[in-house]
């Protein structure tokens, strides 16, 4: 049996020295196995157990050879049958590659002094072990340096784009003045309209010694074009129902439903050396039309309530602004709201019999050149529930059979004119 121990001992050093060569082996796991087998084998190799000791004539290269056997039961019972012949044992394989095996077994660990050089050869193992894993280690952190540096380099990329990024954002939506297109429609219809033909749509205004520009619909084919819309009543989808400070700034959607804004039609209609004309053009329920106009239109700023005055009237509606006495006259009416009464009704009015105290509240909340209510509001709502009995789009001078026409859609524009009717 301890010729067994050696032979496997000679074996799996072999084996574990081939592996490495290959580099199929785990270097810790083979470490720790020549460390084993080096123990077990200097356990095995006392001085009075010597590999001749009681084995008799059985040589060092017969034990290489059956050393290599030892993995198999087979090769065990040939250890243990030393007085076998060897020339039969040599007959079992081919004479050349014997005689290599031979060759290469002598070279190997087991063909020198064994306990001495085994340790010899494990430190030389060990050391060139150490040496690859350092290597290994060292070809690791070169990698990792690599890595690293990459990845600083895509950083840094990153934050490049990041920046440009952040940059471009910023210009994009950082407040640049846009141009306007001129002091209001008639003036953009006048300048612009020389060079080529412009549509109807949304342009920029600024009206002199004004500060700010604002945008506004332009109506360039109706009579003439040059008209700047500053109400529009078509659908009632647009919540007419709003207080003093929308009023004053306007609401709405411009290519639909809108005010303007009181503020905004001051500063166009106070511009030097200008009079407007105000245009109504009304549709009613069955699609007749209709419209009213002034020449010399303008309403003075917020500090009057944008007290509203008229010029010449003329039309197929009627001047319901005026309506048909003085009561009903909202010409140089200011401007109110539900919750900013100017209506005249001081402390109350009576309609149709009722006591009432705010035009606006009456007629839904909306905003309007009141007094003691009057036959015109334009602000109403063309689908109001009970439009039948009381229309909610007011110009109650435009009748059919005695009867106010019911209104389902009005416009309301100005437009410069230059040879005005003083009033
Ligand atoms: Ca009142």
């Amino acid at each position: 049996m301890k010729l067994w121990g050696w032979s496997t001992s000679c074996s799996l050093v072999r084996s574990i020295f081939m592996q490495l060569q290959e580099g199929t082996a785990s270097y810790t796991i083979m470490i720790e196995f020549l460390l084993l087998t080096l123990l077990i084998s200097l356990g095995q190799t006392s001085p009075n157990n010597s590999l001749h000791a009681d084995e008799g004539n059985t040589t060092l290269s017969q034990l290489e050879i059956i050393g290599d056997e030892t993995q198999s039961a087979s090769a065990k019972a040939q250890i243990e049958l030393p007085t076998r012949d060897a020339s039969l044992e040599k007959c079992m394989m081919p004479c050349e590659l014997t005689a290599k095996l031979m060759k290469e077994e002598k070279q190997s660990l087991c063909s020198v002094s064994f306990s001495g050089n085994l340790q010899n050869s494990l430190v030389s193992y060990t050391r060139s072990t150490r040496k690859l894993i350092r290597d290994m280690m060292d070809e690791h952190q070169r990698s990792l340096e690599f890595l690293s540096t990459q990845v600083r380099e895509l950083m840094n990329k990153v934050q490049a784009i990041s920046t440009e990024a952040l940059r471009s954002n910023a210009e994009i939506f950082s407040f640049k003045p846009v141009p306007s297109h001129g002091r209001d429609c008639s003036d953009i219809k006048e300048t612009m309209d020389a060079i080529s033909k412009i549509p109807s749509g949304i342009y920029i205004i600024q009206p002199e010694d004004t500060d700010y520009a604002f945008e506004a619909f332009c109506e360039m084919d109706y009579m003439g074009g040059g008209w700047t819309v500053i109400q529009r009543r078509t659908d009632g989808l647009t919540d007419f129902k709003r207080v003093w400070i929308d009023y004053v700034d306007g609401f709405g959607h411009l290519p639909g439903e809108h005010w303007l804004g009181l503020r905004k039609v001051f500063s166009i209609v106070n511009q030097k050396n200008t009079h407007f004309q105000l245009h109504i053009a009304l549709v009613s329920q069955d699609d007749t039309t209709a419209y009213a106009s002034y020449d010399n239109f303008r309403i003075d700023d917020e500090t009057k309530f944008f007290t509203i005055h008229l010029g010449r009237y003329a039309g197929s509606a009627g001047d319901a602004f005026r309506g048909y006495s003085q009561e009903q006259n909202q010409d140089t009416a200011p401007f109110s709201t539900s919750d900013v009464d100017n209506d005249g009704c001081i402390p109350l009015c009576t309609f149709e019999g009722q006591a009432m105290e705010s035009c606006s509240i009456r007629q839904n909340h909306t905003g309007w050149w009141f007094n003691q209510c009057g036959l015109s509001n334009l602000n109403g709502s063309p689908l109001d529930s009970d439009l039948s009995s009381q229309p909610h789009i007011h110009w109650d001078t435009w009748t059919q059979n005695g009867v106010a026409v019911k209104i389902k859609a009005v416009t309301m524009k100005i437009k410069r004119i230059y040879s005005p009717v003083s009033n």
